[in-house]
């Protein structure tokens, strides 16, 4: 229903129509785990066992599918369990090309769990796209970016790697998780999968773990569909309705943390205690015109080094008070976090200081506070290094 409205009336009617037993306005959570039979196999719709098809869930999946311009979405109990449906689909033997700027929980999959399975991965800078070009193999069949990348807000050219990787007969999968469907829209760009961690901005109030996959392809979305089922790794229907309520205020909510990662950005870049500031919004990023071609906005998301290294990275991180330290992002509450000893920490250490994960680097989750408040928070943490 409503998918040939506009994005900010399809957040808040995509999917959903008035439950047809009572005319409820708000999809129930049908927390039922099977559902009866008239006679065995005579079932409504596909109806069998909750595993394989809940109400709750399907409403949320027709309603981030419309979000992102997909034909399909399946949800799924954490972002990581996206990710390995993904891996899902490959062989023993197959081969990935990942991006070298991701969450440390994606590395970690493929580098511990899925390598032990035969399937290997080569990292590459995708900023670069010699050097991505160089990665991949004759048994490359999945490539694997985030854009922005996390932590480092590196900005990689989807349309670019969509053509090399339709090339060379390989799927590519986007995480859309720091743009949300709001800025970016990755399908039309030419990937073949968008996948969230939707315990992020689509969740958007820090209390629920879940993960979606949106394709257009049906037989991809069978494969999907059949993995979802097989492995197992689904949401709960309560998960699924706080979802389906925080998708519609999303368009409201990113707007907003625009507004204020922006502000906070061009504040820092102007602290002496700052060495650098990344954020694909300003001109001195050095993928801001592929950020301004590919994205409609510049996310709540701003990275920084501090000068002093992880004396001063701790006294500031200490020191916030309206800035939370901890895990995740994407809520509408301020979070702050130390990616080389928390979210980065499955990255060697070698391989971290490569990539530019420094001791003093600190990542801002921007949320919807007063911006006013936000940034003399941040000038007073600041002061005490
Ligand atoms: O935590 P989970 O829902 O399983 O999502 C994993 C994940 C996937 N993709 C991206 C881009 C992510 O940032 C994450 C999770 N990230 C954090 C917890 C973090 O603080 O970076």
């Amino acid at each position: 229903m409503h998918h040939n409205k506009r994005f900010a009336t399809r957040c808040i009617h995509a999917g959903q129509s008035p439950d047809p037993t009572t005319g409820a306005i708000m999809t129930p959570v049908y927390q039922s785990s099977t559902y009866v039979q008239e006679s065995p196999g005579v079932i409504k719709e596909d109806y069998d066992y909750a595993r394989s098809s809940n109400p709750t869930r399907k409403a949320l999946e027709a309603n981030l599918a419309s979000l992102e311009g997909a034909r399909h979405g399946l949800m799924f109990a954490s972002g990581l369990a996206s990710l390995a449906a993904c891996i899902h689909l490959l062989s023993s033997g197959d081969h990935v090309v990942l991006c070298d700027d991701v969450y440390g929980g994606t590395f970690r999959q493929l580098d511990k769990v899925f390598k032990q399975f035969g399937v290997t991965y080569t990292r590459a800078d995708m900023t670069d796209l010699a050097a991505t070009e160089a990665a991949f193999t004759a048994k490359t069949k999945l490539v694997w970016i985030e854009t922005p990348t996390n932590p480092l807000l590196k900005i990689i050219d989807i349309a670019a790697i969509a053509q090399m990787a339709k090339a060379r007969g390989a799927l590519l999968g986007v995480d859309n998780t720091f743009a949300t469907p709001v800025l970016q829209n990755p399908l039309a760009l030419g990937a073949d999968i968008v996948s969230h961690s939707c315990t992020k901005y689509i969740g958007g109030h820090s209390d629920v773990i879940g993960g979606v996959l949106m394709v257009n392809d049906d037989d991809l979305e069978a494969r999907l569909r059949f993995t979802q089922n097989a492995v197992g790794a689904v949401p709960a229907p309560w998960d699924c309705f706080l979802l389906l309520r925080s998708t519609k205020t999303l368009h409201v909510r990113v707007e907003r943390h625009c507004q204020n990662a922006a502000r906070i950005a061009d504040f820092l870049a102007e602290q002496p205690q700052v060495e650098r500031v990344i954020y694909p919004g300003r001109e001195d990023h050095p993928q801001h015109a592929i950020a301004a071609k590919q994205m409609s906005g510049f996310g709540g998301m701003v990275t920084a080094t501090l000068k002093g290294g992880l004396p001063a990275a701790r006294a500031f991180l200490e020191r916030v008070q309206v800035f939370s330290l901890a895990e995740s992002l994407g809520g509408v509450e301020s979070l702050i976090e130390h990616p080389a000893i928390m979210t980065h920490a499955s990255i060697d250490k070698p391989l971290r200081e490569a990539l530019g994960i420094s001791d003093g680097l600190v990542r801002f989750s921007v949320g919807i506070e007063d911006g006013e408040d936000l940034i003399a928070d941040i000038a007073e943490a600041l002061a005490a290094i």
